[in-house]
């Protein structure tokens, strides 16, 4: 029984996610929280050896299997090394993208059997799952140019129609479940987007 929260944040490229994280660590670090901050893929040392295969926009020959493998080790590797020790201390736990991703982007995106997914995901985490999970709804058209502002990885590469696959498997995935999840408007200024998720933060707490 791990003592800690675990809220995790999900959505499409460049809706926000990593700005939010740091807001809501500073924001739970005031009242007091114990709070860790990390993201996937990454989150490790062997994590980030991963993360870089996995971005590269060379590494175009990859298959949908390896690359759900990698993102898979990484989270392995991230549950053991990180998130299960962090949990059992009593901390919070925010975590940028985790299996969600794997079943919106591999699963929804890449069309691979969710099931299957969803196996691979309960072995590699031991079953250690989100309390919470945050999904920042942003239109996808324009959090791709967000992110792209910047060289765009092997993933943010892919056409618009996988980018909106993966969209509209965020909700899916939000109405699947649904005692988990939390849609959250991502439009607006920064600020306006932190109010809204102190909000559901408050009820949740
Ligand atoms: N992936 C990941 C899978 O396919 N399967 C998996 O299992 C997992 C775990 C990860 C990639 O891997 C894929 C998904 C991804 O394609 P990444 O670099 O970590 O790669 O990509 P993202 O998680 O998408 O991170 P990004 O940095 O691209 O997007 P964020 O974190 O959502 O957005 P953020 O906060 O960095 O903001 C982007 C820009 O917008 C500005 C920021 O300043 C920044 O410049 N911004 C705003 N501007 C105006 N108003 C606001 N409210 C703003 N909020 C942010």
């Amino acid at each position: 029984m791990h003592r800690g929260i675990f809220i995790t944040l999900e959505g499409v490229e460049g809706c926000g996610k990593t700005t939010q994280m740091s807001l809501l660590a500073k924001y739970l670090k005031n009242k007091g929280f114990n709070v860790l901050v990390t993201r996937e893929p990454g989150g490790t040392k062997i994590g980030d050896e991963i993360r870089k295969i996995l971005l590269n926009p060379d590494s175009k020959e990859m298959d949908y299997r390896t690359e759900t493998l990698l993102y898979t080790a990484s989270r392995a590797q991230h549950v053991s090394e990180v998130i299960a020790p962090s949990l059992e201390e009593g901390k919070v736990v925010l975590c940028d993208r985790y299996i969600d991703s794997t079943l919106a982007y591999q699963g929804f995106g890449r069309g691979l059997s969710l099931n299957k997914l969803i196996d691979v995901s309960r072995w590699a985490t031991c079953d250690i799952n989100p309390h919470l999970t945050i999904l920042l709804f942003f239109p996808t058209e324009d959090g791709l140019k967000r992110a792209t502002s910047k060289e765009a990885d092997r993933i943010e590469q892919e056409d618009i129609e996988f980018h909106r696959r993966v969209q509209d498997g965020f909700l899916k995935l939000a109405r699947l479940y649904s005692e988990r999840y939390q849609i959250v408007d991502a439009a607006g200024s920064q600020e306006e987007v932190h109010e809204r998720i102190i909000k559901v933060l408050e009820e949740f707490l």
